[in-house]
C-alpha cells in the first residue's frame, strides 16, 4: 500500500511540475464543452498559435484515442499514476467493465465489432478457433469500426498490436481497410519481447533494433503522437488506436525502468494460492499448491509487469502533452483498458488468463473527453462490445445491424442510465461454438488444446503445462464454458457439467462456490439466461441483456 502511495504521490508531483514547466494548465475543464472558451483562451496563448485557430468548436467531430494494454489486470492500473491523473481523475471510471473472453484475441476481435465472440467467431488466438486469419476469412476486417469512422470523415491509425495471428502466412503486408495509417508488426511474435522487431509501417518494412530508442512502448507511442500532430495540421478529425504490448509476457521493461519497484511481490489477496479449493471445478481442485518456486516466478513477473507499464504511463502523459499544445486536448475522448485481465497466484494458477475468475474478466475502463464529468464513477455493467458502437455515436459513424454491444454515450454525462435501466447481465464466453455439450453432459472432455497457440509467447500456466504427463494436463485444461455476470453475481456453467455460482458482492475474491447448495429457481433463471446470451445476435442480445432478475436477491 505503500509503495502505491508513493508511486501516485510521485505522480502527481511530476505531473504538477510538468504543468507549471509548460505554463499551462493539462487538467482541463472537466465537462468543458468544445466550445468553452477559458480553456482555448489559455492554449492559444501557447507557442502554437497557428493551430491554435484550428479549435475543436470549429472542427466538428471530436477526435477518440483508444490506449489498449495487453493482459493489464485491475489492481495494476494502480501503478499507472500518470493514467489515473490525468485520464481517471479528469473522467470517469467504469468500475463494472468485462471482457467476454478473457483472451487477446476474442477481446480484440469483439472491440472493433462490437459483438460477442460467439459472433465475432473468433473464440480463441489461433485457427481453427480464431486468430486474425479467421476474422479476414470471415470479411470482418471489411466492417469493423476504423472502416466506419473512416467513412465518418476520421483520420485513422493503428500503433502495435493487431489481433493474434497477423500478418497473413500468404500475404504478409496486408493492411487491413479503414485504416489511414498503420503500424504493426510484419513478422508474427517478436514485438511481444519490445526489442527486435519488424514493422510494416505503411507498406514498408522498418526494423527497429535492441538500442534504447528501440523499445517497442515509446516507438508505438511516438507514431502516434506525431499522427496526432499531422492530424490536427490537416484539419482532419482522428482516431487513434494504439495497443501497447505490455504487460504481456516476457513483461521486459525498458531498460530506464528495469530497476523499479524491487521489493514488489503480487498482492497476497485472499484467493492467492487459494487454501480450500474444495468447492472449484477439477481444473482447480486438481493444482497443488504452489511452490516455492512458482510464487518466485509469479513475484519476478509482477515487478516486470509494473516496470513495463510505466513505458506505457509515460506515454499517456506525452500524448496528452501533444494534445494540449495542439489545442485539441479539449476536443478528444481518451479510452484506457486492457484487452483481458490477468491471474497471478489466484484459485492456485500460475500465470495466465481464461478462466472465468474476477481478475481475468473484470477489468476498468477510464475515459476523459468533452462534457464527461471528472473524477467520478459509473457502476453500470459495461464490456468490450459497448466500445466501438460508443465510438461510432461519437464520430457520427453509421453503426452496422450485427453489432451486440450499445453505446456508452448516456454514460458519459452528468447523469449516467440509472442501472435498473441498463443492462443486468453480460455474457462470458470460452470455447466453440456453439459448445458441444453445454452443461448437458457431465462426462465430456475438456477439449482446451494449447489457447495461446503459437501465436504469442506463452505464460506460466503453459510453459508448465507442457512438461506435464498427458492425464495431468488434461485434468488441468480449462474446459469450455459459458456464463453470465450480473451486477452481482457470477454463474458459469462448464462443458464438464460443472457450475460455479459466486455472490460478488459478499465474496469478491470467489472463494466460495455457491452452486451446490443455491436456490433451484435461482440457478434455473441463471441457465435460461445463459442459452439466450451464448446464441443471441444484437437486438437479442440487448434484449436478453436488459431483462430483470426474478431470483437475485
Ligand atoms: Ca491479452
Ligand atoms: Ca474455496
Amino acid at each position: 500500500m505503500k509503495s502505491i502511495l508513493r508511486t501516485v504521490f510521485i505522480g502527481f508531483v511530476l505531473f504538477f511540475l510538468m504543468a507549471c514547466l509548460i505554463g499551462k494548465s493539462v487538467t482541463g475543464i472537466p465537462g468543458a464543452s468544445p466550445s468553452n472558451a477559458p480553456e482555448a483562451t489559455s492554449v492559444s496563448t501557447a507557442a502554437n498559435t497557428t493551430t491554435a485557430g484550428t479549435t475543436a468548436a470549429a472542427r466538428g467531430k471530436p477526435n477518440i484515442i483508444f490506449i489498449l494494454t495487453d493482459d493489464l489486470n485491475a489492481d495494476e492500473m494502480q501503478y499507472m499514476p500518470k493514467m489515473q491523473s490525468l485520464i481517471a481523475g479528469q473522467g470517469l471510471t467504469f468500475s463494472n467493465y468485462f471482457v467476454p473472453e478473457s483472451l487477446c484475441c476474442p477481446s480484440r476481435a469483439s472491440t472493433l465489432r462490437g459483438q460477442y465472440p460467439h459472433n465475432t467467431q473468433v473464440l480463441s488466438n489461433d485457427p481453427p478457433l480464431g486468430g486474425f486469419q479467421k476474422f479476414y476469412d470471415l470479411g470482418e476486417d471489411k466492417s469493423d469500426v476504423a472502416v466506419w469512422l473512416q467513412a465518418a470523415g476520421y483520420h485513422t491509425m493503428l500503433a502495435g498490436k493487431y489481433l493474434n495471428g497477423y500478418p497473413l502466412k500468404d500475404n504478409h503486408m496486408y493492411i487491413p481497410p479503414g485504416w489511414n495509417e498503420w503500424y504493426s508488426a510484419s513478422s508474427g511474435t517478436d514485438a511481444y519481447s519490445e526489442f527486435n522487431y519488424t514493422l510494416n509501417e505503411n507498406g514498408k518494412e522498418v526494423h527497429y533494433g535492441d538500442q534504447p530508442q528501440d523499445y517497442g512502448t515509446d516507438v508505438y507511442v511516438g507514431k502516434a503522437m506525431d499522427f496526432i500532430q499531422r492530424s490536427d495540421k490537416a484539419g482532419q478529425p482522428f482516431f487513434v488506436y494504439l495497443a501497447v504490448y505490455a504487460p504481456h509476457a516476457p513483461y521486459t521493461p525498458a531498460p530506464r525502468h528495469a530497476d523499479l519497484f524491487p521489493e514488489a511481490k503480487a498482492p497476497q489477496t485472499p484467493n492467492y494460492n487459494e487454501a480450500d479449493v474444495s468447492d472449484k471445478p477439477g481444473y482447480i481442485s486438481n493444482r497443488p499448491l504452489l511452490t516455492r518456486k512458482q510464487k518466485d516466478n509469479i513475484d519476478t513477473a509482477y515487478r516486470k509487469r509494473l516496470q513495463s507499464l510505466q513505458a506505457v504511463d509515460e506515454g499517456i502523459e506525452k500524448i496528452i502533452n501533444t494534445l494540449q499544445a495542439d489545442g485539441q486536448l479539449d476536443n478528444t475522448y481518451i479510452f484506457f483498458t486492457s484487452d483481458n485481465g490477468y491471474h497471478l497466484g489466484n484459485h492456485r494458477q500460475i500465470l495466465g488468463k481464461i478462466a472465468p475468475y474476477e481478475e481475468e474478466l473484470h477489468l476498468r475502463l477510464m475515459v476523459r473527453g468533452p462534457g464527461v464529468p471528472a473524477g467520478k464513477t459509473v457502476d453500470n455493467l459495461v464490456g468490450n462490445v459497448d466500445l466501438a458502437p460508443t465510438w461510432a455515436e461519437i464520430g457520427g459513424a453509421k453503426l452496422p445491424d450485427f453489432v451486440d454491444g450499445r453505446s456508452l454515450v448516456p454514460l458519459l454525462g452528468d447523469t449516467p442510465t440509472p442501472l435498473a435501466q441498463w443492462r443486468q447481465a453480460f455474457s462470458l464466453e470460452w470455447g466453440s461454438n456453439p459448445l458441444p455439450a453445454l452443461a448437458a453432459n457431465a462426462t465430456a472432455e475438456p477439449t482446451s488444446e494449447d489457447p495461446n497457440g503459437e501465436l504469442e509467447p506463452h505464460d506460466q500456466d503453459q510453459q508448465e503445462s507442457k512438461a506435464l504427463p498427458a492425464s495431468v494436463k488434461k485434468k488441468l485444461a480449462i474446459p469450455f464454458f459459458r456464463g453470465v455476470r450480473t451486477q452481482t453475481m457470477s454463474y458459469v456453467e462448464y462443458q464438464t457439467g460443472e457450475v460455479e455460482l459466486y455472490d460478488i458482492q459478499k465474496d469478491p475474491y470467489q472463494l466460495n462456490n455457491l452452486a451446490a447448495g443455491a436456490d433451484p429457481s435461482l440457478l434455473a433463471e441463471l441457465s435460461a439466461r445463459i442459452k439466450e446470451l451464448a446464441l443471441c445476435k444484437a437486438d437479442t442480445c440487448r434484449t436478453a441483456e436488459d431483462a430483470a432478475f426474478k431470483f437475485i436477491k
